[in-house]
């Protein structure tokens, strides 16, 4: 018996609009439309498809002919969906917005976009993880990759940097290796975006440099809450160079105007099963609702002359230069306003590349910047599959570019005219070089061997790591013990343990105490040689991150847990006063279908109690009938709510009908546990983490 051929349109019917019986589509082409308005199918040959359902058979229940064109095509496309993910910072977020001058640079450079206030330029930024995949978890311990891609007049800049201002590794060589080391490990492929693992560990302790970076790894940096609350930094000195060619040394740093936060150890595991995209959805929904992300840029400016008094090597991407020693200047901001339209065609075809800049913005001999200069277009070429990537549409400056490069994979421009070569004579408007060009700064080159020596001036691995974690407040640096001890019991090898707590010795000798007690090592290791003995260096406060927080509910999220019976007129007066301070509220309920409230109301809720819990909220407070309050007390789900909110030192208001609830999860007063009545204290505590409560929690080493 034949089968039924499926309808060739699934979708509902609807009349024909009479005034509207062609549209154009993306690119201008004009489109007959379908009796219901929409534009037809086609096959990418532009061949209308009058069946979407069914493959072509020799009979109804007979084989596939492989005459099927459409099938083939519509198949095949589909195979070659995926090109090769990153192989670092593969699992990335991304948007457009724009960047603007406050405060012209002139007197340093020549490049417009730092010289030209007011003027704004369109940007895409994306941020990344580095060690995961594509597919990976938004909340592991990791670096997170801060790229910014300025599509300025004079050709696209880009500003490839992290979260972090100093780097694991100081030259290019080692890269592949520390990248090696942090992904999973080749015989058995894992762990997944973690570096608390053997080979990581292994690499890192045979690699002094690594130690500065490892201090702000294991710092709350690497556990944000939010893209939005994460510096950024481009690490190496750049140069900047004038109308009159006299060049100024640069730092670029980052500032979210929402101040930094980051989240609790076992928060950010549990978001990470509750919500893998925790990172990505913060981002997505923050821009839908028009609350635009937003980034100060800073800059340091030094002459070589400072450089040289500077007590170590500002070529060294492993040194940062204190903001006491060269003070930052904001000179612009930053704001992301746009989710992209397509993930595919933008936030993964975007190819970053460090070497893209443009005059008046020039390089440093930082030997993992050079190395950086070769890599990123190289990478391009095998991920996005030829020469041409610079022609998708996210990555073409939005300027008027010509050159002489021609045909390649993929060309999609149709150059004019005979001429593709310089010199030439036959054709007027083929592009010529112009003094206006990029001009390389004339470095005077010093004399020298040819070698693979790194300098001297590169050989003090500890100083600035000690001065990193003595600038910590208390709470920062229990917690750099704490992520310490957390990966090295995760490191299998009692070697690779005893060598890094070795090196810890260097740094501080309290942390390498809190350290090898917190491992139960018998007795300290002896620390490695050091090439150059540390020194005690002034601490800085602006490298804290509990310092540079900010008390304000401003991009925060609040959730308030309800259920049938409660007091609607308290929950909407809370969550108008948590609105007006800037966060966005979320009402959580038992049942997706909400509550019905005391007098007859039903509230709708945004997530269900046990698909929405307290880790994805910054504050929670509980509004419930008492009856509610005593059965919310038999759930699970209810209690983990409350106790998760206080274990990850948030503040909770409650009212009289939740303190069962609030009793069962084992809640202690304190500033942070509030009578839900108490607006204006819940949205004072609700600003900020209860630090004071986490010693009356956790044995910290
Ligand atoms: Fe890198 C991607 C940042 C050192 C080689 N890197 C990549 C991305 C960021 C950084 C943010 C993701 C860009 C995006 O969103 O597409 N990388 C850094 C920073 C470094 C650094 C701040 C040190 C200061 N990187 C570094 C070295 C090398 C690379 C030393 C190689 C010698 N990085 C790459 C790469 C990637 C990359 C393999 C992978 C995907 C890509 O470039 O586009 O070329």
């Amino acid at each position: 018996m034949a089968t039924p051929k499926r309808p060739a349109t699934p979708a509902r019917r609807e009349k024909k609009p009479a005034s509207a019986p062609e549209r154009r589509g993306n690119a201008g082409e004009l489109h007959q439309l379908t009796g219901d308005g929409h534009p037809p199918l086609t096959t990418n040959q532009g061949i209308p498809v009058a069946d979407n359902q069914n493959s072509l058979r020799a009979f109804p229940r007979g084989p596939t002919l492989l005459e099927d064109f459409i099938l083939r095509e519509k198949i095949t496309h589909f195979d070659h969906e995926r090109i090769p993910e990153r192989i670092v910072h593969a699992r990335g977020s991304g948007a457009h917005g724009y960047f603007e001058l406050t405060r012209s640079l002139k007197k340093y450079t020549r490049a417009s976009i730092l010289t030209e206030t007011g003027v704004r330029t369109p940007v895409f930024c994306r941020f990344s993880t580095v060690a995961g995949g594509a597919g990976s978890i938004d909340t592991p311990r990791d670096v997170r990759g801060f790229a910014v891609k300025f599509y300025t007049q004079e050709g696209n800049w880009d500003l490839v940097g992290n979260n972090i201002p100093v780097f694991f590794i100081q030259d290019a060589m080692k890269f592949p290796d520390l990248v090696h080391s942090v992904k999973m490990e080749p015989d058995r492929g894992f762990p997944q975006a973690a570096s608390a693992h053997d080979t990581f560990w292994d690499f890192i302790s045979l690699t002094p440099e690594s130690m500065h970076m490892i201090m702000w790894a294991m710092s709350d940096r690497t556990i944000p809450r939010s893209l939005r609350m994460i510096e950024g930094f481009g690490v190496h000195s750049f140069r900047l160079v004038n109308d009159k060619g006299v060049a100024t040394f640069v730092k670029f740093h980052w500032r979210p105007v929402l101040g930094l936060q980051s989240t609790c150890w076992d928060e950010a595991v549990k978001i990470a099963g509750n919500d893998p995209d925790f990172h990505r959805r913060d981002l997505f929904e923050s821009i839908q609702r028009g609350d635009f992300p937003e980034w100060e840029l800073g800059v340091q400016l030094f002459t070589e002359e400072q450089a040289e008094s500077f007590p170590f090597d500002h070529l060294d991407p492993t040194k940062l230069i204190p903001e006491e020693l060269v003070p930052l200047q904001i000179i612009g901001r930053m704001v992301l306003d746009r989710w992209p339209d397509n993930f595919f065609a933008e936030t993964e075809q975007v190819a970053f590349c460090p070497a893209n800049i443009v005059p008046g913005i020039d390089f440093s001999n930082d030997p993992l910047l050079q190395g950086r200069l070769f890599s990123y277009l190289d990478t391009q070429l095998i991920r996005l599959g030829g020469p041409n990537f610079h022609q998708l549409p996210i990555n073409a400056p939005k300027c008027p570019f010509a050159n002489h490069q021609r045909d390649g994979y993929m060309q999609t421009r149709i150059p004019k005219g005979r001429v593709n070569y310089e010199p030439s004579s036959l054709q007027g408007d083929t592009p010529r070089q112009t003094d206006a060009g990029f001009p390389s700064f004339p470095e005077p080159a010093e004399s020298g061997t040819k070698t693979r020596l790194r300098p001297e001036s590169f050989a003090d691995h500890y100083s600035q790591a000690r001065q990193f974690y003595r600038s910590q407040t208390a709470i920062e640096q229990a917690h750099i013990a704490y992520a310490l001890v957390f990966e090295l019991s995760k490191v299998e090898t009692l070697a690779v343990r005893e060598r890094m707590v070795g090196h810890l010795r260097h740094i501080d000798a309290d942390l390498a105490g809190r350290v090898a007690d917190g491992l139960a090592l018998d007795a300290l290791p002896p620390p490695p040689p050091a090439f150059v003995e540390p020194r005690d260096l002034p601490p800085s406060p602006p490298l804290q991150l509990i310092g540079k927080g900010k008390p304000t509910l401003k991009g925060r999220a609040v959730g308030i847990l309800v259920d049938d019976g409660s007091n609607g007129s308290a929950i909407a007066a809370l969550k108008k006063a948590v609105e007006a301070a800037g966060a966005s509220v979320k009402i959580v309920a038992p049942r997706i279908g909400g509550a019905v409230l005391k007098g007859g109301r039903r509230l709708p809720a945004d997530g269900k109690l046990d698909g929405t819990p307290s880790v994805v909220f910054d504050a929670v407070a509980v509004i419930l009938d008492p009856a509610a309050g005593v059965k919310l007390a038999q759930e699970a789900a209810a209690a983990d709510w409350v106790r998760d909110a206080f274990g990850h030192l948030k503040a909770i208001a409650f009212d009289a009908g939740a303190r069962a609830l609030v009793e069962k999860a084992g809640i202690k007063p304190d500033a942070g546990v509030l009578d839900a009545a108490d607006i204006a204290a819940f949205l004072k505590q609700a600003a900020t983490r209860q630090w004071s409560r986490e010693p009356t929690l956790r044995t910290l080493p």
